[in-house]
């Protein structure tokens, strides 16, 4: 009797303990159920060219990134803002960057559009933050580099839904700690809306670096917090000044006496491998020299040569470094098995940067030893551009497609692999409403929290990342943009591009058509004037509703 009794004394307890082991396990699923919504990890980084990474084409060795590809999806026609603040302020709004308050950036604001509604250079009150909204709904909020979207503290990240900010302000800086004694170093850094002074980063500061451990000492601190998390690591790699630690640069050591034109054939030729672009794709003509004032490799003389190539062993290693940067972050989440639950963004700023700027400033050494280290102050110029960008036209801040267009790779949380590529117009405008979708939280239209706010205006690629669409945008979509009185505007497969700089362009409306010619080769103004006229109305509309103002310097 007795031993019968402590059976059922045992095997209820044994039930009970299972059963309470049952009811732990529900609560969890509740929980998980409750904060279904994925960790989002967004990384920008900053004029990185469309065939810079070797998921697009390039020699460069970015292995974290390929495989992101490989897991995720590469969206082969994503398009930026024409160049940082700009696109940086459509991230965060959702909204087109003229209703933002970056119509032009900060810096290159003239006296005549200063204070303009849409012209304020910052984040103005009428924009939504994305970090604002996520906090809202639960989610813990991280950005650490670049923020480019007001200086003052009524416009810092720190205010803007950020619970952890480590910011600079500007839209640039020295990579280093180090620099040269001369130089007037203006850039400002803050964490957490205070002013953190240069001297006090750590002696081996190197921008990439130090952005992606602040963010993982953030994403660290809220690890128990059982709330979500989006981080936006806001990368200044591979903008110029290009510097970068001499390991890296040195891998590449050799790689680029091929000269430009080798190099952007051999990336063409792998994007065409790839299936970026198709095997019949028309790359853009490079310019002229005399048009652009700068050299093909053949003109060059031996000495500018071995700068040139060095320039872009250098850019390579920069690049090489953010690829591994990225992977210490993809590690972190695998780690501590957050990865499969994290929607991830990787994309680009803009295009590649090839603007030819004037000397720098008297106080770095221009020698050939010193390029990349942090007593030296280059650009890659627009050469390079031409290769970073291919297949596409101009670079940077023009009307051209390389200034636009950017890569773009997603991988979407809980899926193991959709490698496939989506080849539809898609935007930065569209990160907004794709991550809301994704944490299942409304897009907030005209007003919020009783505040009057511009309505975002992207599309959701939710469903065409879960494969239940097949395209984001109809095919006659239309999409304009300007930018320091560079225009443009998309009807389908349709574009007319007014270019600022003579220069590069006719100095009127040319038409292209990118079904067939996405490497703007053939201005076809002349034989259709009534599509130029007609896209050019649409133009005026567009320019009407956002806001655009002229642009003159
Ligand atoms: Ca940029």
């Amino acid at each position: 009797m007795k031993k019968i009794k402590l059976f059922f004394t045992l095997t209820s307890l044994a039930l009970s303990f299972s059963l309470s082991g049952c009811n732990d396990d529900k609560n969890e699923d509740n929980k998980q159920n409750k904060i279904q919504q994925p960790n989002i990890l967004f990384i920008m980084a900053d004029d990185l060219g469309y065939s810079d990474l070797g998921a697009f084409g390039s020699e460069i060795h970015t292995p974290n990134l390929d495989a992101l590809a490989q897991a995720g999806k590469i969206l082969t026609d994503y398009h930026t803002a024409a160049t940082c603040s700009p696109t940086r302020s459509q991230l965060i709004s959702g909204t087109d960057h003229h209703l933002a308050g970056i119509g032009a950036m900060a810096e290159l604001t003239p006296a005549h559009l200063k204070g303009q509604p849409g012209y304020e250079g910052y984040l103005n009150e009428r924009s939504l933050s994305i970090a604002e909204v996520l906090r809202d709904y639960g989610y813990r909020t991280y950005i650490s580099g670049k923020w480019h979207l007001g200086l003052t503290p009524e416009s810092n990240a720190h205010v803007k839904g950020f619970d952890h900010s480590f910011t600079l302000l500007q839209g640039l800086d020295l990579h280093f700690k180090d620099a040269p004694a001369a130089f007037k170093r203006t850039a400002i850094y803050t964490e957490d809306g205070k002013i953190i002074s240069i001297a006090d980063l750590p002696d081996d500061f190197f921008s990439t670096n130090y952005f992606t451990d602040k963010l993982l000492e953030y994403l660290e601190s809220g690890k128990n917090s059982g709330k979500p998390f989006f981080a936006y690591a806001a990368y200044t790699a591979p903008h110029w000044p290009i510097q970068a630690p001499e390991a890296y640069s040195n891998k590449y050591k050799g790689i680029y006496d091929a000269g430009y034109e080798v190099i952007r054939e051999n990336r063409i030729k792998r994007q065409k491998q790839l299936g970026i672009i198709p095997p019949d794709f028309q790359s853009a003509t490079p310019l002229a020299t005399d048009k652009l004032g700068y050299g093909q490799w053949a003109e060059l003389s031996p000495e500018q040569r071995a700068i040139e190539a060095r320039k872009m062993e250098v850019y390579a290693g920069m690049v090489e470094n953010l690829d591994a940067n990225i992977g210490k972050i993809i590690q972190y989440l695998k780690a501590n098995r957050l990865y499969d639950n994290t929607l991830i963004f990787f994309v680009s700023d803009n295009g590649a940067e090839g603007t030819i700027r004037g000397v720098s400033d008297p106080s770095f050494d221009a020698s050939l030893n010193a390029v990349g280290t942090a007593q030296s102050y280059h650009y890659i110029g627009p050469r390079w551009a031409e290769v970073s960008a291919a297949p596409f036209h101009l670079w940077k801040e023009t009307a051209g497609e390389g200034a636009t267009i950017a890569p773009a790779i997603i991988k979407v949380p809980n899926v193991l692999s959709n490698s496939q590529k989506y080849h539809g117009f898609t935007s930065v405008l569209d990160v907004l409403p794709t991550v809301l979708d994704f944490a299942s939280i409304p897009v907030p239209q005209s007003e919020y929290k009783g505040r009057k706010i511009n309505t975002p205006n992207g599309y959701s690629w939710k469903a065409l990342l879960q494969n239940k669409a097949a395209s984001v945008r109809p095919a006659d979509f239309i999409f304009g943009d300007e930018l320091h009185g560079n225009k443009y505007l998309r009807s389908g497969e349709w574009k007319i591009a007014l270019q600022a700089k003579p220069e590069l362009g006719t100095g009127q409306w040319e038409l292209y058509n990118l079904k067939n010619d996405r490497g703007e080769n053939q201005n076809l103004a002349e034989q259709y004037p009534d599509q130029v006229q007609k896209l050019s109305q649409i133009y005026q509309q567009y320019a009407q509703q956002h806001g655009v103002l002229e642009y003159r310097k």
